[in-house]
């Protein structure tokens, strides 16, 4: 198994749940600050030049959360994934897909409205609209982890993996406000996995 890893990207998601389950991975460096995601030769396994991506067996996969579902499916002696057709099973898809769609695409717009894009293409107004819908998403989640650990109930699963890393983006860009404790707690458990910190390189 081969990660093509940035440490400041979405790969350390992907480096976090091949550390939960605990199979043997070789880190392919992409320095993104010298463009060499957008080389020929990182374009055949990524069409788009982004990262993350995995080559297992040959076999080139990317986007974060496919690889993420794919390698606990891959591997279900190590229960990362409910069984397909349950009730759970489908909770962990809509976990999965809130996380990123609902949660992470304003706090993307956050990102680049405050600090990725030149000055003069921010707008106040997007960074508004964005901080609203995170609010709104975040309660959400808030709500949902009361008396739970993990997203699914008491069992960890890859859908943590996925909101962990969303929120952990979230956290870096100062998106999950004090008021949310149980969000807070629900991310430092996470975090303070061994295999979460060894993806965020701790
Ligand atoms: N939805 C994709 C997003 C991938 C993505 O945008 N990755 C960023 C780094 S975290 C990137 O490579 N950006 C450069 C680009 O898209 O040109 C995923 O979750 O894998």
């Amino acid at each position: 198994m081969k990660l093509y890893f940035f440490q400041q990207s979405r790969a350390t998601r992907v480096r976090w749940m091949i550390e939960e389950l605990g199979i043997p991975y070789e880190l392919a460096p992409v320095d993104m600050m010298k463009g060499e995601h957008k080389q020929p030769t990182y374009l055949k396994v990524h069409p788009l030049g982004a990262l993350p991506a995995i080559e297992d067996d040959g076999a080139p996969l990317f986007e974060s959360a496919a690889i993420i579902m794919h390698l606990a499916d891959k591997y279900p002696e190590k229960n990362l994934a409910p069984p397909v057709g349950t009730n759970e099973r489908g909770e962990y898809y809509q976990w999965i897909l809130f996380a990123m769609t609902e949660m992470e695409q304003p706090l993307i717009a956050i990102a680049q409205h405050t600090l990725f894009l030149p000055e003069a293409m921010r707008s106040g107004d997007a960074v508004a609209r964005a901080h609203k819908r995170c609010r709104e998403v975040a309660s959400v989640l808030e709500k949902h982890m009361t008396g739970r650990n993990f997203i699914l109930g008491n069992t960890f699963s890859a859908a943590d993996v996925v909101l962990g890393g969303v929120l952990h983006f979230a956290k870096r860009i100062e998106q999950i406000s004090d008021d949310m404790p149980m969000l807070r707690a629900y991310l430092n458990r996470l975090l303070e996995r061994p295999a979460a910190k060894k993806g965020y390189g701790g």
